[in-house]
């Protein structure tokens, strides 16, 4: 065999070797920091860190910024993977965008890039300062990373933002492709290879490494499996929040080499390396978004639509800081969110922004009163770039989407006559969940969506309908039966409003009805108001 084609193991060394480590130490080897007896002092350390941070910094603090993650437990078909040396791996800059970060989790994460990536592939880590608070990301920082040599600190003058910040990374990068991390990461062993190597092959493609999660408290990174046999991929609701799903089952048959690439119609956003020429081409960032969320899903509907792709690299693993909560505050709340969504709606989601609208009700308000700025220099981008409309986006790259009407049949609360109250279900933990039956309330309401399909959908984002089961008497809230690939609604879940505002149900041939304030489904009776709705 042609070695000489290949990179060695001696020519991707690392920029830093990592000191010997102690195996007992807290957290070793990417084990869990573990439990002990905490005295006042350190409860109290411990609980000041959660409510700064939103994880568990006393154990970070305790934990070595040099930590190894132990054996490297990849798919042999990532361990047998090799990289030409022509025409070779592209240098990157590796760019982090910080705002109050814990001293440990962000210098864990500049040594953890030091340890593992090619010092031949790195130019740099830039560390970008979105305006912190702290004193501790002053002049010790800045006096800390003199040492490590191609660590430089830059700094927004005034919080604006990761997507600002992280701008600024860019402008000062000197490497061929930008790799973006959060500052609460660490890497697996040969994670950067695979990235830069899927760049050389596709100069358009955009590509995430697998994201392992470390535990908020006690910090354990959980190792890759080579047993796994289910690979995740990132998707959207119609409210525009991101999440995690299993890739198709199809998709997963055909799958060969673990070295492949999984396509995905969105990505997190946080960790991921791009040419640095295409993402100039591609229009970097909408840098009128401020602070915090949307730009992920910006940039995978802008890659898809306008020509790139969106990939996670499985044999790439990174871990990172999973939190249950949003540790900073943001000037004007949660708006500022909300706001960053109604601009990517209006520049890239063409009619299927009314979906948006519908789903998340601050959005309208944010769109009616014009408050998100201006996007014209974004769809003269799109423009330029001629780009794909939406529902290209959706009928190629995610099918598997369950895609609303743009205006459905009909929409609002329903309020049942004879009673006089409206369909209601609580939601569980703030999230609308499945519920085997509810009440007809005289003072809540949700809205209901009537759907061409005639369905009763109660929400468009997590995909819940009214169900009647056969043979039962109570209705349900259920998943809905048609979504993606499905293309018909299950009887139960189809209901006819009739001329006269009843709501007859094609499975039991019955009629929505209240009963003793129960919502049921009962014979259909010409003459009963109380089978009577009115879409509000
Ligand atoms: O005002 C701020 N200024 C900042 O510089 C708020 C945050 N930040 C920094 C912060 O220090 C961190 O490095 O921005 C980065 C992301 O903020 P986090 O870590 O508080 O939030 P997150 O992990 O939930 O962020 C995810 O969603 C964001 C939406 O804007 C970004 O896309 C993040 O990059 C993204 N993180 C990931 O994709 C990592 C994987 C997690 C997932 C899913
Ligand atoms: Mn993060």
């Amino acid at each position: 065999m042609n070695r000489a084609g290949f990179y060695t193991e001696e020519e991707l060394k690392p920029h830093l070797q990592r000191p010997p480590q102690d195996p007992g130490a807290p957290g070793a080897g990417g084990k869990p920091f573990g439990k002990r007896r905490l005295s006042p002092e350190e409860r109290k350390e411990k609980i000041d860190g959660f409510n700064k941070t939103q994880f568990n910094q006393f154990a970070s603090d305790r934990i070595s910024l040099h930590r190894d993650l132990g054996e490297d437990t990849r798919h042999p078909d990532c361990l047998k993977q090799r990289f030409q040396r022509c025409p070779g791996l592209p240098t990157t800059s590796v760019i982090i965008v910080f705002y109050n970060e814990a001293w440990s989790t962000l210098l864990r994460t500049v040594y953890s890039v030091l340890h593992s990536a090619p010092a031949a592939l790195l130019t740099e880590i830039l560390l970008v300062d979105d305006a912190s608070t702290e004193d501790h990301l002053k002049t010790r920082l800045d006096d800390f990373v003199r040492q490590l040599n191609i660590v430089r600190v830059l700094r927004q003058p005034e919080r604006k933002g990761l997507i600002t910040a992280r701008l600024m990374g860019v402008q000062a990068a000197q490497g061929e492709v930008l790799t973006f991390m959060d500052s609460h990461c660490e890497c697996f062993p040969g994670w950067l290879e695979p990235l830069l190597a899927r760049i050389v092959e596709r100069p358009a493609a955009v590509v995430s490494p697998r994201i392992s999660t470390i535990d908020h408290n006690d910090l354990k990174l959980k190792k890759p499996d080579p047993n796994w046999l289910y690979h995740v991929r990132g998707n959207f609701n119609w409210k525009l929040q991101f999440g995690w799903e299993l890739i198709p089952e199809e998709e997963r048959k055909e799958r060969t080499n673990e070295t492949h690439p999984i396509r995905t119609p969105t990505f997190a956003g946080g960790l991921f390396s791009i040419s640095k020429s295409y993402f100039q081409h591609i229009g970097t960032y909408d840098e009128q978004m401020e602070f915090w969320g949307g730009e992920n899903l910006e940039m995978s509907f802008r890659v898809w639509q306008c020509g790139g792709q969106i990939e996670i690299i499985p044999c790439s693993v990174v871990g990172h800081i999973f939190r249950l909560k949003n540790p900073h505050s943001f000037p004007r709340g949660n708006t500022m969110i909300t706001r960053n969504l109604v601009r990517l709606a209006e520049v890239w989601m063409d009619d299927y922004k009314f979906a948006f609208y519908r789903s998340r009700r601050q959005a309208n308000l944010t769109f009616l009163q014009n408050s998100y700025g201006d996007v014209s220099e974004r769809r003269k981008l799109r423009k330029r770039l001629k780009c794909q409309n939406f529902s290209w986006y959706l009928r190629n790259i995610y099918p598997e989407a369950y895609v609303p009407d743009i205006r459905p049949v009909k929409y609002g609360k329903l309020l049942n006559v004879a009673w006089k109250c409206y369909l209601y279900v609580k939601k569980t933990k703030n999230k609308w969940k499945p519920v085997p039956e509810f009440k007809c309330n005289t003072a809540a309401a949700q809205y209901f969506e009537y759907t061409s399909r005639k369905e009763l959908r109660l929400s468009i984002s997590n995909l819940l309908c009214l169900h009647a089961t056969r043979g039962r008497a109570r209705v349900s809230l259920d998943f809905c039966r048609l979504k993606g690939r499905v293309t018909a609604a299950a009887p139960e879940q189809v209901w006819i409003y009739t001329e006269n505002n009843k709501l007859k149900n094609t499975s039991s041939g019955k009629c929505l009805t209240v009963s003793q304030g129960t919502v049921i489904v009962a014979a259909c009776k010409s003459n009963q108001v109380n089978q009577t709705w009115d879409f509000l």
